[in-house]
């Protein structure tokens, strides 16, 4: 999976490298810098020695001794002073010089803590969309598995508001048995009115009606015979993009695509459908299509998909947010 959010004490994971928040001496500290420090040995301190120190905004690599990694990356993130003073250029380019030296050493899999946001004090939720953003715009040109390692979850912070509307929507709809048309008015939650308002224009007076009658992408490609990929690629077409682009967007991995397309058999998950789904930009009502074309259904009794249901009615559909969301909500994340 490309971008992954996992719970877990990074010294124990074990991929091609870990990357430790650290200070312009590179000799230890506190945080996630001790840990790794106290995990991989005293060899480690040795040749963090022998490398000069580190700028901020920089990254030195080491091996990984004791530790179950191949390597450390070591960076220094910026100590939040409000803002003003250029801590997320600083902070992005931790992220970005990371991760051209874990390319570099042709690493596979890559892990990071939230930079900067233990003793640093970046605010979380900030520094979470830092590393969300640079790390997923580095992925779009480059094939890697990066996790996102959360120590603590309770330290882990979305965005108030869109928690706040989330856990709304899944409070209003968990186990509800209304119908389709009605939820779909009912939770219409979006904030702002003026895009409230610009959708029942859209509707126009019969607005009910017309949902239901309207066509949907899938109703006009569906072929009894077609498999998952044929229709996928049908979708991909007339979206006018390519499918690198598609696969990316779905934070799913090359390898996956090619069984996708390459076994003639292949029964894509639940999981996998919902990310092309939100890849493609689909609407409810399409993807709701799409999975029933592969047996699956979007079911109220589920977390996960009231979720998944509140980001497509909301036409939200970067992937990281989602996956962000899904995580704090104690759910398995998009992609595979
Ligand atoms: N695994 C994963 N994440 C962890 C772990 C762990 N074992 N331990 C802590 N974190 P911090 P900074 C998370 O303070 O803000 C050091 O003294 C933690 O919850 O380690 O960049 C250095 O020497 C937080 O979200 O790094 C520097 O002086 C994140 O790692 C200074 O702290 C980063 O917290 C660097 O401060």
């Amino acid at each position: 999976m490309p971008l992954h959010f996992i719970k877990q004490d990074i010294t124990k994971l074990e991929c091609d490298a870990i990357v430790n928040a650290t200070n312009n001496t590179l000799l230890g500290g506190g945080g996630v810098d001790g840990a790794i420090h106290a995990a991989a040995g005293g060899k480690l301190l040795e040749e963090c020695k022998r490398l000069g120190g580190c700028d901020t905004g920089d990254a030195k690599i080491t091996k990984g001794y004791n530790l179950p990694c191949k390597y450390v990356i070591h960076t220094v993130g910026p100590i939040w002073r409000g803002g003003f003073v250029g801590e997320r250029a600083l902070l992005e380019s931790c992220y970005k010089k990371s991760l051209a030296l874990a390319k570099e050493k042709g690493c596979e899999t890559v892990a990071f803590p939230l930079i900067s946001s233990g003793v640093y004090r970046y605010p979380k939720d900030k520094a979470l969309s830092v590393a969300v953003e640079t790390i997923s715009g580095f992925l779009l040109d480059n094939e890697m598995t990066v996790y996102i390692v959360v120590f603590d979850k309770a330290s882990y912070q979305i965005s108030e508001e869109l928690f706040d509307d989330v856990a709304d929507y899944i409070d209003e709809n968990y186990e509800d048995e209304s119908s389709d048309s009605h939820l779909f008015y009912r939770n219409f939650s979006i904030r702002s009115e003026e895009r409230r308002l610009d959708f029942i224009e859209r509707l126009g007076e019969n607005g009910e009606e017309h949902i239901q009658c309207e066509l949907s992408l899938i109703d006009m490609l569906a072929d009894i015979d077609d498999n998952f990929a044929v229709t996928l690629l049908k979708l991909i077409d007339l979206r006018g993009i390519t499918d690198v682009e598609c696969y990316k967007k779905a934070n799913v991995s090359k390898q996956t695509w090619y069984k996708i397309m390459n076994e003639k058999d292949y029964k894509p998950s639940k999981n996998t459908v919902i990310s092309f789904a939100i890849a493609l930009e689909l609407s409810l009502k399409e993807t709701k299509h799409l999975l029933s074309t592969v047996g699956f259904a979007l079911s109220k009794s589920s977390k996960f998909d009231i979720i998944i249901e509140y980001f497509l009615l909301n036409e939200e559909y970067n992937i990281f947010t989602i996956n962000e969301t899904l995580f704090k909500f104690d759910q398995p994340c998009l992609g595979v």
